[in-house]
């Protein structure tokens, strides 16, 4: 029932959306039994991206992780359903699409990313990240979830 239920942020990246693999992606996510409760498309900013992966900011690859990401529009989605946080990391495969490749071929990341950086999807890795970054995007509002970010 509605009470097992479980919500984590998904997003597909630049590289997703530029490679035209939006409509596979969301059949992949229907198909495996998620509700896609809200979605929007967004042109993130450099703020907005610092701020997303803020844990990575030491990282050497963070000036180039924030530049991807701003490379061109993004995909943002809620899936929900029981087990979704984890679900939906098993879904998507390790974070190097090389590695996806080798060892989970029927993952997105095997099927639609590039690279290590260029892994065309997101997924929250726990249930706190899950609630941070679904918060990030959307908050509740009188009608429902509305986006905190100017759509495309
Ligand atoms: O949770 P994940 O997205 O699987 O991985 P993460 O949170 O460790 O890293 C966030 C993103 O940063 C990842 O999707 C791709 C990028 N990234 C991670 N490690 C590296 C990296 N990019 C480069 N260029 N080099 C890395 O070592």
């Amino acid at each position: 029932g509605d009470a097992l239920k479980e919500k984590t942020l998904a997003m597909i990246k630049p590289d997703g959306v530029e490679g035209d693999y939006i409509d596979v992606i969301k059949k992949t996510i229907l198909a495996s039994g998620f509700n896609i409760t809200q979605e929007i498309q967004l042109q993130l900013n450099e703020n907005t991206v610092k701020s997303f992966y803020a844990e990575h900011a030491s990282k050497s690859f963070f000036s180039d992780l924030v530049q991807y990401m701003t490379s061109g529009p993004v995909l943002i989605m809620v899936l929900e359903k029981a087990n979704a946080i984890a679900d939906w990391r098993d879904l998507i495969g390790p974070t190097d699409s090389n590695k996806a490749k080798a060892t989970h071929p029927k993952s997105v990341r095997a099927l639609c990313g590039l690279d290590l950086q260029r892994n065309c999807v997101h997924g929250s890795d726990s249930p706190q990240s899950a609630v941070r970054e679904i918060s990030f995007f959307f908050e509740k509002s009188s009608s429902g979830f509305v986006s905190t970010h100017d759509e495309l």
